[in-house]
């Protein structure tokens, strides 16, 4: 992490050099930077002249100017020569993707999925979205799914994200806001539990806030199977074997049973379902965890110790517990483990989840998700239906109902669902099982991919419209606390791009929507805002005006009564707006009663357990110079240069029972495929346990090894545990040719 930047000439339009105050375009830490024009002629080392560069944004409080690699040269994507800067048309099956122009591209598009629609009917069209989109481009996409095509078959790379923690925190606190508080209160809580986060590559300017937590005396357990660069801040760090964490969790709560430290007055208070959450963790004791997690009897203790021993405490999860099979569940046992201690809905302690997109947050309350509408209400509350539909001005039963998930969307793709209209998301990489699904989306009728640069999904598609970048437009991003930033327009975008929005405005009339989907994103924003009115996710009292002179508001924010043109009381000044809801569940939970609920768990396997034939696991996770698909990042010399290619990584004794040495090609194999890459030994991964990185297509493809196995309850499939086989696969001592 570095923030090489110059110092920022302030918020002031105007003057030549000044700078506007944004976000990157990235992860869900939303980083505030700066963005000041530079002469075209500027370009820096590899990278091609930007047309803007990154200045320092001390004042924003949640990086105060740190940025990462990826943030502070995400301006290098703005260059034309790595981006796309017109339509791009299959004009025959088979034939190549050739220049075009918007009204050639978009007639078609309407036409394609028109034609489809009428074919098959609305559910045969298919939207796919990405939680890395504004919240106006998210509302947009799932009002013009509902309405404008008619289909229920929407859903979004969110999906593969947060959808386990977020199904969790529904069912425990009847709310899913991922931190329930900023992350400056992470820096002062007494212990820290990071669950599965690799945060020091992911999030690396959250770092800060472990280092200021370790000042201040509080103490860090780390759960991951690998030592990572976060682990190595850990004062205890387990490696449970993936797919564990679940008996990890209980193992926990057995021993805070055993050994009295059940907080009663708070479970009594607070809480339901005590009773069956207790018996199911008494059915883990210690001996048993230790089998089948692998850590040992006296670090449970430890970490029980250490958690409770603390006046406060909190649990944070990632992606490690989450993306599995029972990633919910799993959730819900740390859930469970917090609550049982008193540890959520007070001040310094409770459960959070670190979303990971840009707008993961943001991205899943507005209606991109299959079960959803915006304002995290849901598609099927009919008292839910009734408010949007009056804001869209249609009739309830126009809305369709809830449809797939975004893995069983794609798995449908070329059956019952014909043509897909694609947008912010890159599967071809990025989805479970990728040779499936890249077949899949080859067989469709139809695919239509609006992105910045031509992806391998947009490879495949008949249309590909390019739009305009983060910097070129304006939008809010809710970030991973749950607050709502603003991310500013620096530059316009280079002819023959246009913006998602403008897209959807262009298709929606030609499918026969004149109105309802406005191109300036304030004007979606203020309609976002009456439909989230009254729902869990409320915005209505946020407007880009507070935003800019607050510095981001956390949701809930209900719309203060004289803003609705109800008068204040008789003659005293008008009631101060809603202040925003920074901490979440102090006084009560958001469930019915007000209390959290305790949901009964019990440890079960991952849906591969390893055998004879596949004795090995895979895990996979990110680096930290690439951001997801690598579509952006692989497009930076600079980042490329830090991180070129996929790469196993694996323990020595594991490395020399295959017989590969050092940067020699391995070959990792599951039920699925098989996928090469260069190994990278250490120590730091566990010696039954593989991992590869997910950002690269081709032959180190790590996505062609995963499991599609989905939760029950939040369809999240298991990235983060298979098993495989490695071998050797160079010509050299121990290699296939051997
Ligand atoms: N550099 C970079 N930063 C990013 C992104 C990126 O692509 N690149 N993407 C952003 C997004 S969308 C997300 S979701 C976040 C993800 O952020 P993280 O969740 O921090 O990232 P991952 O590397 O996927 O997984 C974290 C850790 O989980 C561990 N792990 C694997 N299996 C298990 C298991 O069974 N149990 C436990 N406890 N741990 C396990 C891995 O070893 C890994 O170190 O990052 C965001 N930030
Ligand atoms: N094996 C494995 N696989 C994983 C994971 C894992 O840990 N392991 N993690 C999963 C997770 S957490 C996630 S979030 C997914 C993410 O995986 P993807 O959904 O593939 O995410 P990105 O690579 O960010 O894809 C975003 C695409 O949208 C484009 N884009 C960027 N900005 C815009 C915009 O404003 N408009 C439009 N229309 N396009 C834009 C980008 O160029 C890129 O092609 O991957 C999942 N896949
Ligand atoms: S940590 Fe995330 S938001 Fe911050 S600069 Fe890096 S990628 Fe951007
Ligand atoms: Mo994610």
């Amino acid at each position: 992490m570095s923030a090489t930047t110059a110092p920022s000439a302030g918020t002031a339009p105007g003057g030549p050099s000044a700078a506007v105050d944004t976000h990157c375009p990235y992860c869900a830490l939303q980083c505030g930077m700066g963005l000041r024009p530079v002469p075209a002629s500027a370009g820096t080392g590899a990278d091609p002249a930007p047309g803007l560069e990154v200045v320092e944004r001390a004042a924003f409080d949640v990086n105060r100017g740190a940025l990462c690699g990826k943030g502070r040269t995400a301006p290098a994507l703005l260059s034309s020569r790595v981006r796309l800067t017109g339509p791009l048309v299959r004009r025959r099956r088979g034939g190549p993707l050739e220049p075009a122009g918007w009204e050639e591209a978009l007639d078609r598009v309407a036409g394609e999925l028109a034609g489809v629609r009428a074919a098959h009917g609305p559910d045969a069209v298919g939207v796919f979205g990405g939680g890395g989109l504004t919240n106006e481009k998210a509302y947009a996409l799932g009002k013009f799914a509902r309405l404008v095509l008619g289909t229920s078959q929407i859903d979004y790379n969110g999906r593969f994200c947060m959808a386990s923690a977020a199904a969790a925190h529904l069912r425990a606190f009847g709310l899913d806001r991922g931190m329930p508080f900023p992350l400056a209160d992470v820096a002062r809580t007494g212990c820290l539990v990071l669950v599965g986060s690799n945060l020091a590559e992911t999030m690396p300017p959250a770092l800060r806030y472990i280092t200021e937590l370790r000042e201040n005396g509080g103490r860090l357990i780390v759960v991951d199977p690998r030592r990572t660069r976060t682990a190595e801040q850990a004062d205890l760090h387990l490696a449970p074997r993936p797919g564990t964490d679940l008996a990890l969790a209980l193992g926990m709560l057995h021993l805070v049973v055993a050994e009295g430290r059940v907080d009663a007055g708070f479970v009594a208070e607070r809480t339901s379902g005590w009773p069956e959450a207790r018996a199911a963790a008494m059915a883990h004791w210690p001996e048993l965890v230790e089998r089948i997690t692998g850590v040992p009897v006296p670090h449970l203790r430890e970490a029980v110790a250490m958690f409770c021993d603390a006046e406060s405490s909190m649990v944070l999860t990632a992606r490690g517990p989450e993306q599995h099979s029972k990633g919910t569940d799993t959730v819900g046992a740390w859930i469970n483990l917090c609550l049982a201690t008193g540890r959520a809905g007070r001040p310094l302690s409770g459960y959070g989840c670190l979303t990971g997109q840009g707008n993961g947050q943001g991205g899943r309350e507005h209606g991109q998700k299959a079960d959803q509408l915006p304002g995290y209400r849901r598609l099927d509350d009919p008292a839910a239906r009734e408010h949007v539909a009056r804001v869209w001005g249609v009739d309830p039963g126009m809305l369709p109902k809830p449809g797939r998930s975004a893995y069983e969307l794609l798995d449908a793709l070329g059956t019952d669902v014909r043509a897909l209209l694609l947008t912010g998301s890159n599967p071809v990489v990025s989805a479970p099982r990728a040779a499936h699904v890249e077949e899949r989306i080859a067989s469709l009728d139809f695919l239509a991919v609006c992105d910045v640069v031509l992806s391998e999904t947009a490879e495949l598609a008949d249309v590909v419209l390019p739009v305009a970048q983060w910097a070129e437009e304006t939008g809010t991003m809710t970030n991973l606390e749950g607050r709502v930033l603003l991310r500013r327009r620096a530059a316009d975008p280079p002819p023959g791009v246009r913006t998602d929005l403008e897209v959807l405005g262009a298709l929606a009339a030609r499918l026969g929507w004149e109105k309802g989907f406005p191109a300036d994103p304030e004007e979606v924003f203020e309609e976002l805002r009456r439909a989230s009115a009254g729902g869990p996710a409320d915005y209505s009292g946020i407007t880009y005006r507070r935003i800019a002179e607050e510095d981001g508001v956390f949701w809930p924010c209900p719309q203060e009564p004289a803003q609705n043109g109800v008068a204040g009381p008789a003659g005293g000044p008008s009631p101060a707006p809603h202040p925003g809801t920074p901490r979440l569940f102090l006084d009560r939970f958001a469930t019915d009663d007000g209390r959290a609920r305790f949901v009964p768990v019990a440890h079960r396997p991952p849906a591969e357990e390893p055998d004879a034939d596949y004795p090995v696991l895979l895990t996979t996770g990110r680096v930290l110079a690439h951001y997801q698909s690598g579509a952006q990042t692989r497009r930076v010399a600079e980042l490329n240069g830090a991180a070129p290619g996929p790469f196993v990584q694996l323990h020595p004794r594991l490395a020399e029972r295959v017989g590969v040495a050092e940067g020699e090609p391995v070959a990792v194999v599951s039920r699925r495929g098989r996928a090469v890459a260069p190994a990278r030994i250490t120590p730091d991964i566990r010696p039954d346990t593989v991992f590869m990185p997910f950002h690269w297509p081709g032959a180190g493809r790590a996505n062609t090894l995963t499991n599609p196995a989905l939760d029950p309850a939040s369809r999240m499939p298991e990235f983060k545990v298979c098993a495989v086989r490695v071998e050797a696969a160079g010509d050299g001592p121990g290699g296939a040719g051997r």
